[in-house]
C-alpha cells in the first residue's frame, strides 16, 4: 500500500480547525488533527509546503519510521508547529492501520484497560453562587469530575469564564483582546470559592482548577496550601513550566496535586517534571505532542514515576484529536482523567464521530481506525476566520502570562 495524496483542510465551523487527510492507493484514508489555536495557518503551511510532498509514495504502515523521518529529517527539532504537523501525520497513519486491520486503534495499542474514559467538564460563571448552579448541571449530566472557574472581584475578565457556558472559546478576535490581572485579588478569592463548592457538593465529586500559568512557584505554593482542605484532584498549570526545576519549590509547600503540560510538545519538555516526581498529572495531548506514538512514549515514562495522564481536551482540539486521545486513554495503565469540553453541533457535524458520552465516561467506540472523519464538503462551507488568543497585563500595564 502507498500514500497517493494528503490534503490539508482548514475549516471554521464556529472556530478554526486544521485537519490532514491521507489517501492511499487502495482507497483507505486516515485523518489527523493539526490545529494550533491562533497559529493555525503556520501548521497548515508547514504541512502543505514541507510534509505532504514527502508523504506521497511512502508506505502508510511504517508509522514509527515516518515519525523519525519527519522529526530527525527536519533538523530543526521540537516546537508546537513542527510537532503538531508530525502529530497529524502520525494520527492519520494510526487511523489507516486500524482500518486496514479492521480494529479500533485502542486494540492495536494493547486493548482496554478500563470500562470507560472518565472525563471532566468545565463549570464556569462570574460569581460563586452562579458557578454552584453550573456544577449542579454537570452533576445532573452524569459528570464525576468538574473543573471550576469563576470571575475575580475587581477584575473585568478572567480566564475560563465564558459568555456561552457550554462552548468556551477564548480566541475571540483577529487582534488579541486584552485582559487585566491581579495575583493578589485572585489568590484572595479562589479558596473562598472552593470552600463553598466543597461544602455544597460533599467529598465525592472530583474538583479541578486551572491557574493558567499565572503564578510564581511560591504564590502557587500558597494557593495549593489554601486549597488543601477542599481536596482538589488537581491544580493545573500553576506556573509557566519552562523552568521545570521551579516546581521543586512549589512541591515543598503543598500536597495539592499538580497537573501540567497542555503547551508541551515533546517528552523532553516534561522529562524533569516527571522523573523528579514534581507533578501528578501530565496533560500533553495527541495533536500538540507528536501524535499517538509520541504521547504513548510520554505516558510510559510517566507511568514509571507515579504520574498519571490528564490529556488536554479543550474545544480548540478537534474531534479528530479527541477520538485519538480516547484510544490512548483507554489503553494505558496510568490513565488519570480526560478533559472534555463539548464541541458545538456545527463542529460535530463537520467531524462525524463514533465516540459517545455516557454517565461521565467517554468511549471511542469500536469502528475500525479512530472512528472519526471529516465531511470535506461541509467543511468547505466554513472558511477560515483569523482569531487570536487574548493577552493579559498586570493592572499597571506590564505584560503577564495569559
Ligand atoms: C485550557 C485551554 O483547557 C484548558 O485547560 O487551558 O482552554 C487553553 O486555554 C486553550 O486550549 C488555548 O487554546
Ligand atoms: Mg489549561
Amino acid at each position: 500500500m502507498r500514500i497517493v495524496d494528503a490534503r490539508v483542510i482548514v475549516t471554521c465551523p464556529g472556530r478554526n480547525f486544521v485537519t490532514l487527510k491521507i489517501v492511499t492507493d487502495e482507497g483507505v484514508t486516515g485523518v489527523g488533527d493539526a490545529t494550533l489555536n491562533g497559529r493555525e495557518l503556520a501548521v497548515a503551511a508547514y504541512l502543505t509546503e514541507h510534509v505532504v510532498p514527502l508523504l506521497v509514495g511512502r508506505d502508510p504502515a511504517r508509522i514509527e519510521d515516518t515519525w523519525q523521518y519527519l522529526y530527525k529529517g527536519a533538523y530543526w527539532r521540537r516546537g508546537p508547529v513542527t510537532m503538531s504537523a508530525i502529530a497529524a501525520v502520525d494520527t492519520a497513519l494510526w487511523d489507516i492501520k486500524g482500518k486496514v486491520a479492521g480494529l479500533p486503534v485502542y486494540q492495536l495499542l494493547g486493548g482496554r484497560c478500563r470500562e470507560g474514559v472518565t472525563v471532566y467538564g468545565h463549570a464556569n460563571a462570574e460569581t460563586t453562587d452562579e458557578v454552584l448552579v453550573e456544577i449542579a448541571r454537570y452533576v445532573d449530566l452524569g459528570y464525576r469530575a468538574v473543573r471550576v472557574q469563576t470571575g475575580v472581584p475587581g477584575l473585568a475578565k478572567t480566564y475560563g469564564v465564558s459568555g456561552d457556558r457550554m462552548f468556551y472559546e477564548p480566541a475571540d478576535a483577529a487582534i488579541p483582546t486584552e485582559a487585566a490581572w491581579s495575583t493578589e485579588k485572585y489568590l484572595t478569592h479562589v479558596p473562598n470559592v472552593f470552600a463553598k463548592v466543597r461544602a455544597e457538593f460533599g467529598p465525592g465529586l472530583k474538583l479541578l482548577h486551572d491557574v493558567h500559568h499565572r503564578l510564581t512557584p511560591i504564590e502557587a505554593g500558597r494557593l495549593g496550601k489554601a486549597l488543601e482542605p477542599f481536596a482538589l484532584t488537581w491544580m493545573e498549570d500553576p506556573v509557566p513550566a519552562e523552568l521545570q526545576e521551579g516546581f521543586r519549590l512549589l512541591r515543598q509547600h503543598t500536597t495539592t496535586p499538580i497537573a501540567v503540560g497542555e503547551v508541551f510538545n515533546t517528552i523532553w519538555d516534561c522529562q524533569q517534571l516527571i522523573t523528579e516526581q514534581l507533578i501528578d498529572y501530565i496533560r500533553t495531548t495527541v495533536v500538540h505532542a507528536g501524535g499517538i506514538s509520541h504521547l504513548r512514549r510520554i505516558y510510559d515514562l510517566a507511568a514509571l514515576y507515579h504520574v498519571r495522564s490528564g490529556s488536554h481536551g479543550a474545544t480548540d482540539l478537534s474531534p479528530v484529536c479527541m477520538a485519538a486521545a480516547l484510544h490512548v486513554d483507554l489503553s494505558i495503565p496510568n490513565f488519570g482523567l480526560q478533559e472534555y469540553m463539548r464541541h458545538t453541533p456545527e463542529t460535530d457535524e463537520v467531524f462525524p464521530h463514533a465516540y459517545t458520552f455516557d454517565r461521565g465516561y467517554l468511549d471511542p467506540g469500536d469502528a475500525p481506525g479512530l472512528g472519526v472523519d471529516i465531511d470535506e464538503e461541509l467543511a468547505g462551507q466554513y472558511p477560515y476566520r483569523p482569531a487570536s488568543l487574548p493577552v493579559n497585563r498586570l493592572e499597571d500595564g506590564t505584560m503577564h502570562s495569559w
